[in-house]
């Protein structure tokens, strides 16, 4: 069933379809048609984040590509409520939901707060601590596009080493990034997971397994972004699984202390654990096209080093 609502087609019920091992709602909360660029994996990461949540939300979005995502009032492409909150705050705006909705005693909804590398490495860190510190009970998705991308893709603290940005114009990025995700593991927190657009049912999985967790949960979703890394719009489900084989991104979850690696990363790890050349991945994208030997050489080290620890961590080596 469907009806129109604002201009936008909005399908009703809530009809579960088996889809592989996951039961996946074909209720839409992303509606047809938005702003983001085509072959966005941003769209693809939110459609799916917000089935897993199933209409029991309400999201908080800072500044970035995903507030072009949900539109300008009184248009929307999304059927979830939203609170906008300045860029350094949004930790504390999901705390202040929290809050709110204990005082006026609503359970079963879930506070959802959803940013950018740019909102989350660097200006909403401080926020999402603190809110971290204090086992404020929601759900932080960081979505990873490697650069503040809605003002024409500056460098963040994820843009990776030797990537060319409108900030590091010719030489490319001098830094690696940080490890967000290791970063939020050290605050203690029950639930951290890394994701990627390309394998939306294994993000799927892993939202609904923090959903019920209680205290502060944390994925991190890599979001190949075409026009930012330069390549073909077609090419993002593409993009996204060669960061997988070549280690750029390793899939995993740590629920309360146990660290699991999911889809692609697992099937490499299983079967010895053999990555793709970085530079595989590397060559497919303009951002690189200045890269030096020895900067690919210290990322590959990098990507190295971090899967030698994930597997350890697993139990493999
Ligand atoms: C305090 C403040 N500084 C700067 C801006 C301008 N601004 C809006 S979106 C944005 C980029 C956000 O980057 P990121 O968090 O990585 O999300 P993305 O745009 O990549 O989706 C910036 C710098 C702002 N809105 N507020
Ligand atoms: S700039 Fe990148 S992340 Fe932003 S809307 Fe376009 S494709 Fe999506």
């Amino acid at each position: 069933m469907s009806s129109i609502l604002n201009g936008y087609v909005r399908f009703k019920g809530t009809v579960m379809t088996k889809v592989s091992a996951v039961t996946l709602s074909e209720k839409e909360y992303l509606l047809p048609g938005n702003r983001t660029c085509p072959g966005c994996a941003l769209s693809l990461a939110y459609r799916y984040i917000l089935k897993a949540l199933d209409g029991q939300v309400i999201v908080t979005v800072p500044a970035s590509c995903l507030t072009v995502l949900h539109g300008m009032y009184p248009i929307t492409s999304v059927d979830v409520p939203c609170v906008n909150t300045p860029f350094a705050s949004t930790g504390a705006a999901a705390s202040g939901l929290v809050a709110g909705l204990k005082m006026v005693g609503r359970k079963g909804l879930t506070v959802l707060a959803v940013a950018g590398d740019g909102g989350t490495f660097d200006i909403g860190i401080q926020a999402l601590s603190g809110a971290a510190e204090r086992r404020t009970d929601f759900i932080y998705v960081c979505y990873d596009n490697e650069g503040y991308m809605n003002t024409g893709n500056q460098r963040s603290g994820s843009t990776p080493l030797g990537a060319t940005s409108g900030t590091t114009p010719v030489l490319g990025k001098q830094q690696r990034p940080k490890d967000i995700a290791a970063i939020m593991e050290a605050h203690n927190i029950p639930y951290v997971a890394t994701a990627d657009a390309a394998y939306p049912l294994d993000l799927y999985e892993k939202v609904r397994t923090a959903k019920d967790v209680v205290g502060t949960r944390f994925i991190h979703v890599f979001i190949p972004c075409p026009p930012g890394w330069g390549f073909a719009f077609s090419d993002t489900v593409r993009i996204g699984q060669l960061a997988v084989e070549t280690g750029w991104v390793v899939l995993y979850e740590v629920n309360n202390g146990v660290f699991r690696f999911t889809a692609a990363s697992e099937s490499i790890a299983r079967r010895g654990g053999k990555l793709r050349p970085l530079r595989d991945y590397v060559v497919e994208q303009g951002r690189f096209k200045n890269i030096t030997e020895q900067q690919l050489n210290e990322l590959q080290e990098w990507v190295n080093a971090r899967w030698k620890l994930c597997l350890k961590r697993a139990g493999i080596q």
